[in-house]
């Protein structure tokens, strides 16, 4: 006789199937925060098509294609915040949208909603148009004004301890959408003929101790001594410096496989170069829930308090000890 199939088998837990059955984390949730993750999952996958046709848009642009904003064409990172922007208004979950693209906060006009996003659409703008590894980063808060009076900086400008959500998308040799609501990080993958993300890294954990540090050396001459000479200790140790400089990438890999990523304060960027809203609040949140630790060097990145949109810091993220022995703790 034919050997029976196992109905009872799982067929794999796609992320709108994992959103909803992990709603009740949150008592007397509505169901809001989740249809907000999958407005961004949707977007993610709009997003994830336009990279993809990337390569072709010359091609396509010459058979007369215009792009969304009836333009004939348009950079990645202006698509990626367009698409993002709109799903996040349309969707009706969110007051006020803050993006890396943008100077200004950007009001949905959706005054009764209680989120607030913060996204840098697309990171990594060194390697959009070189075929690269490229990411998205997003951070979700609650307002702090009251429902239906409209929204302002104050709403934005919270520490990313108040983070209710955040996470980031990969679009790499895979795409991957990783988040975490603070209940652990878990992991997406998406499979394009299904149009699905599916459950591909339940309870994502970052090792204690990493071999992969990853830094502009270029940049070494202008590093402070203390830093320069936690570089010589990695040299001297022989880990393998990775530096992709996408930091999305960067950062998914040292969560996967133990390491430390660093962007610090040089003598030309005193603050750093990476912007704590968008870029450094999610991924400490996401580092932090994988076991890992990020600090400006001194400080824990999540009890910042932010006092502009793109304010900038240096930024220390990944395997824990790594992390403690560059501060020198
Ligand atoms: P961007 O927001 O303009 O894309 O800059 C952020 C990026 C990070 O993804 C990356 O890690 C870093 O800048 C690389 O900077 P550098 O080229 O100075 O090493
Ligand atoms: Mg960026």
């Amino acid at each position: 006789m034919a050997e029976r199939f196992d109905y009872k088998k799982s067929i794999g837990v796609t992320l709108d199937r994992f959103i909803m059955e992990n709603q009740s984390d949150f008592p007397f949730a509505t169901g809001e925060l989740s249809q907000l993750l999958r407005d961004i999952a949707i977007a993610a996958k709009i997003v994830n098509k336009e990279i993809n046709r990337a390569g072709l848009s010359d091609i396509v642009g010459a058979m007369g294609s215009k792009n969304v904003q009836g333009e004939d064409q348009q950079r990645l990172d202006v698509i990626a915040d367009f698409r993002f922007t709109q799903a996040l208004t349309h969707g009706g979950e969110v007051c006020v949208v803050v993006s890396e693209e943008v100077d200004e906060i950007i009001f949905t006009g959706n005054d009764d909603a209680k989120y607030v996003v913060a996204i840098d659409p697309l990171d990594g703008s060194s390697n959009i148009d070189v075929n690269v590894a490229i990411g998205t980063i997003f951070s979700i808060y609650r307002r702090k004004s009251p429902l239906g009076k409209k929204p302002g900086l104050d709403d934005v400008l919270q520490k990313g301890t108040e983070q209710v959500a955040a996470g980031y998308v990969l679009y790499g040799s895979s795409t991957m959408l990783v988040y975490t609501t603070g209940f652990g990080v878990n992991g997406f993958t998406y499979e394009p003929s299904l149009g699905e993300f599916f459950l591909s890294h339940p309870n994502m954990k970052t090792p204690e101790m990493g071999r992969l540090y990853s830094i502009n050396e270029g940049n070494y001459d202008d590093f402070e001594d203390s830093l320069k000479a936690y570089i010589q200790l990695c040299r001297d140790r022989r880990y393998s410096g990775r530096y992709i400089g996408s930091l999305v990438a960067d950062f998914h890999r040292n969560m996967l496989k133990g390491g430390m990523y660093v962007y610090p304060a040089t003598k030309g960027s005193p603050k750093g170069k990476l912007r704590l809203i968008y870029e450094c609040n999610a991924l400490a949140f996401i580092c932090e829930q994988a076991g890992g630790m990020a600090t400006d060097g001194k400080n824990r990145i999540l009890e910042i308090q932010p006092t502009e949109l793109h304010q900038r810091v240096p930024y220390y993220v990944g395997s824990k000890k790594m992390v403690e022995e560059s501060m020198g703790t």
